[in-house]
Order: C-alpha cells, then structure tokens, then sequence
C-alpha cells in the first residue's frame, strides 16, 4: 500500500492556450482519488495550490511570457512536493502545464539530497523541453523544464535547482518535436533520448527496462513526469500542443505497468491536460486509467517478473 497525496496544480502560464488550469477539477471530477482508493492505497487530497505575491524578476530574451507568475509557482510547488516526500507520501501533480515541473523535480530534488539518494527522471513527452528561459523562441516556460532540472543556465530569475541531476539520471520517452536549440544543446548532454524513432525499433519495454534497472542498480528515488502528448492525439486530444506519432493506449499502459511492477516510482506529475479541448471527459478519464495502471490495476495477478 502507498499512501498518495493529490496536489492540485492550476498552471496556465507555462504557455498561452487558457485550459490547463482546469485540469486539477478534470482529474478529480473523473474519479482520481477513488481509482486510487479501490487499488488499496491512501489517499489524501491536499487542494490546489495557490499563487504567492509576484516578485520582480527579470529576463534577458523579451520573448519569455509570464516570468513572475512561473517562477511563484516554482517555488510554492518545489515546497509541497517536499513536504510530502518528507512525510514519506508519494505525491501526485494534478497539471496544470509542464512549467509546473520546474517546481516539482526542484521538490523531489532537494528531498533526494537530504534523504542523501541519487534523483532520477523518466520525461514521457513528445517534446524534450530542453529550452532555456534564453533559447526558447515562443517563450513558453513549459518547454524549459528538463534543463532546468540538469542544471543549464538561463534561470537566474528562478530559485537555483537544489541538486541538479546528471544527465546520465534523465531518460527522455516517446519524444517527437525537438526545436533546433534544443537539438544542439541535447547533443552536449549524455541524456538517454528514447524518441519514436528508438522505441519503434527497439519497442516500448526494452529501453524502459534498461533505465529502469540503472535507477534500481543505484537505491534511486524516481520522478516521472506524463505530459499528455506522449499519447497519440487519436486517444488524448485534450492538449495544446498535439503531435502525431504518439504512444498507442496498449503501449501506454504498458510502460505505466512496468513502472508499477519496478516499484521503485516515489512522484509523479501529470501534465498539460486541457479539459476544454477535451471530448467528454475523455482524455481525463484515459489519464486517471494510466495512473490506475501505475498504481497497480492488472487484468491478471502474476508473479512480478525480475527486473534483470
Ligand atoms: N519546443 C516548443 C514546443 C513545446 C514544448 N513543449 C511543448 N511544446 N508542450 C516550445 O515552445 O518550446
Ligand atoms: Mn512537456
Ligand atoms: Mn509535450
């Protein structure tokens, strides 16, 4: 059993698409807590979040939109995320856009450091969000998290990263839509870049199995952060940015499977749902189903298989 707390994360200034503030009332209107409940876990809702008084900060590329309110967010969630690691919950985001993950992994981060065990991250994602604040040219923060988290520069408005991850510890999955800048920068960086191109070679599971057996070798703690669009827009069309070539529901499932049967996931965002693109629920309720899945729900009760 796994005690969870539900932390209501009602961003939209990671982007300029209004919606994904809606997204915490989505996940729990479509029956989050009870799926979670019915797979014998706990499960404490701690509300939503709420935006701090905005601090004057500043930022060299013009381009970048809602600095202050992003940076407020970064700091109020990096501080629930470790409270509830801390009080040895798994904490899971309800998103809210993917910029709220600069404040999440700077949570599971600094608990890491004190807990004195080495963070990984598994990104599943089309997009490598591998900007930062001075190479993005939309000047959308929720596609700067990742180098935020391996420690890049370009974040002085931002509180520093508490222990920036190595990027042998970052494993990039199902990505499709990398911009040029992003592009050069990743070449300079050891990051595991499993794009559609690896997983349709190698399949969903082998490189998966890979990492996670690195983040067992090594006692790690692991954050996963599910951006909508790992999923093909066919079965997830609740998202701003749709990129076609996604992960199918059965592949889905799958990697959210394996993570239950690694045991070894301790946070987890969910990211970039926008209800009001939504059909009738339904891309929150498949996003409900994947957690099910992450946290245990099987058609059949096997043995766990080895992780070797
Ligand atoms: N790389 C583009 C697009 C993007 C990143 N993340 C999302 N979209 N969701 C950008 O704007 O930085
Ligand atoms: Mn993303
Ligand atoms: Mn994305």
């Amino acid at each position: 059993m796994t005690r969870t707390v539900l932390i209501g994360a009602p961003i939209d200034s990671g982007q300029r698409r209004p919606g994904c503030l809606m997204g915490p009332s989505a996940y729990r209107v479509a029956g989050i807590a009870q799926a979670i409940r019915d797979l014998g876990h706990g499960v404490e809702d701690w509300g939503d979040v709420a935006l701090p008084a905005l601090r004057d900060v500043a930022c060299a590329n013009p381009a970048v939109d809602q600095l202050a309110e992003t940076v407020g967010w970064t700091e109020v969630l990096a501080d629930k995320v470790e409270d509830a690691l801390a009080d040895g919950a798994m904490p899971v985001i309800l998103g809210g856009d993917h910029s709220l993950a600069l404040g999440t992994v700077a949570g599971a981060a600094a608990h890491a450091r004190r807990a004195g065990r080495p963070l990984f991250l598994l990104w599943l994602d089309a997009h490598s969000d591998f900007h930062t604040p001075l190479t993005t040219t939309s000047g959308n923060l929720h596609g700067t998290p990742v180098a935020y988290i391996a420690g890049r520069e370009g974040f002085e408005a931002f509180p520093p990263f508490p222990a920036p991850i190595p990027a042998d510890r970052i494993c990039l999955y199902g990505i499709r839509s990398v911009d040029p800048a992003e592009h050069a920068a990743l070449l300079k960086h050891d990051i595991a870049i499993n794009d559609m191109r690896v997983l349709d070679e190698q399949g969903i599971v082998a490189p998966l199995r890979a990492f996670l057996h690195r983040v067992r070798e090594a006692g790690g703690l692991l954050h996963v952060s599910l951006d909508v669009d790992f999923l093909d827009p066919s079965i997830a069309p609740a998202v701003g940015t749709t990129v076609p070539g996604g992960t199918t529901f059965r592949e889905a499932h799958l990697v959210m499977e394996l993570l239950h049967e690694s045991g070894l996931v301790t946070s987890l965002d969910l990211v970039e749902l926008n209800p009001f693109l939504d059909e009738r629920g339904r891309t929150a309720r498949l996003m409900v189903d994947l957690v099910g899945s992450l946290m245990g729900k099987k058609v059949f009760d096997r043995p766990t298989r080895s992780f070797a």
